[in-house]
């Protein structure tokens, strides 16, 4: 239902408005994987899983080579292990080293073996990362795996012990809501940013609807109160949109039967809109 949720809600619109020219692909189908074996009996519908990423790692290898910035609906955030990888993929074709914004209460680092709800929306990042046991997703070891240092979580506040030592031991970058309470989300941001730019990286950006405040975003599964306020949610797509760096976008995790009359589709829409550069008053771009 969530893509269909953002349609309702207006995004090609927005988007349109704002000067860009919106193609929609539609809804993707998963691929057949036959009676796939799960690699662990905790994990849940598994073989959908592979079926979903296999589709989406080609398609996102695909468009990932064109001038265009895909930005990808769920669905749940199980969806990132092919729109991430696929992105990969094609910026290793390209060259050049892909950066991942991970902007979520959770850091979706388990492992098939380090799962203990067997929830699947708790590990694409660390698939993507390249994390061992992960073969049975696309039939064949994953080629293109994004560096975890060239990875930030921000927003952070629910977090596993075994994803924990797994974070440590990658090197991920991990910000939680403290560091923002303490440095502001801006200051945090930056440097980030300022590192994607001097290794002229692209960069994919995924933005999981509980980064936000469940105040803002009831409409989500697995709420974590104390999220991310409204002004410092679109000041995070203003400045990614003044840093012209994005390349790729995920909106993961929106149930529309939770949520309040489409507000929360709504949010999503406008943080879009901001990422793809609606601003309150025009100024010259000031650099981030
Ligand atoms: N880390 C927990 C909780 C969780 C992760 N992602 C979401 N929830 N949405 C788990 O089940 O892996
Ligand atoms: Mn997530
Ligand atoms: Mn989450």
């Amino acid at each position: 239902m969530g893509p269909d949720a953002y349609r309702t809600a207006g995004l090609a619109d927005t988007l349109e408005d704002l000067g860009h020219s919106v193609t929609d692909h539609g809804n993707l189908k998963p691929a057949d994987v036959g009676d796939l074996a799960s690699p662990n009996p905790v994990l849940k519908n598994f073989p959908a899983y592979a079926g979903w990423t296999r589709t989406l790692h080609q398609k996102a290898a695909q468009l990932g080579e064109n001038p265009i910035v895909p930005v990808y609906l769920g669905g749940d955030h199980a969806m990132a292990a092919g729109t991430v990888s696929g992105q990969a993929r094609a910026a290793a074709r390209l060259g050049r080293p892909l950066f991942v914004l991970w902007l979520d209460a959770h850091s979706d680092f388990h492992t098939f073996d380090t799962t203990a709800s067997g929830n699947l929306h708790g590990t694409p990042l660390a698939f993507v990362c390249g994390l061992p046991g992960f073969d049975a997703l696309l039939g064949d070891p994953l080629k293109h795996t994004v560096d975890p240092k060239n990875v930030e979580i921000l927003g952070v506040r629910s977090i596993d012990d075994a994803e924990r030592r797994q974070l440590l031991d990658h090197g991920v970058g991990v910000r939680d809501m403290r560091q923002i309470d303490e440095d502001g989300i801006a200051g945090l941001l930056r440097p980030f940013l300022n590192r994607v730019k001097a290794a002229n990286g692209l960069l994919h950006v995924s933005l999981d609807v509980d980064f936000l405040d469940p105040d803002i975003a009831p409409a989500v599964g697995t709420t974590v109160p104390g999220g991310t306020t409204f002004r410092e949610a679109h000041l995070v797509m203003e400045m990614l949109h003044d840093s012209g760096l994005v390349s790729s976008l995920d909106l993961v995790e929106l149930n529309p039967f939770l949520d309040e009359r489409g507000k929360t589709a709504r949010l999503m829409v406008e943080l879009t809109g901001s990422l793809f550069g609606r601003r309150v008053f025009d100024r010259p771009t000031r650099s981030f």
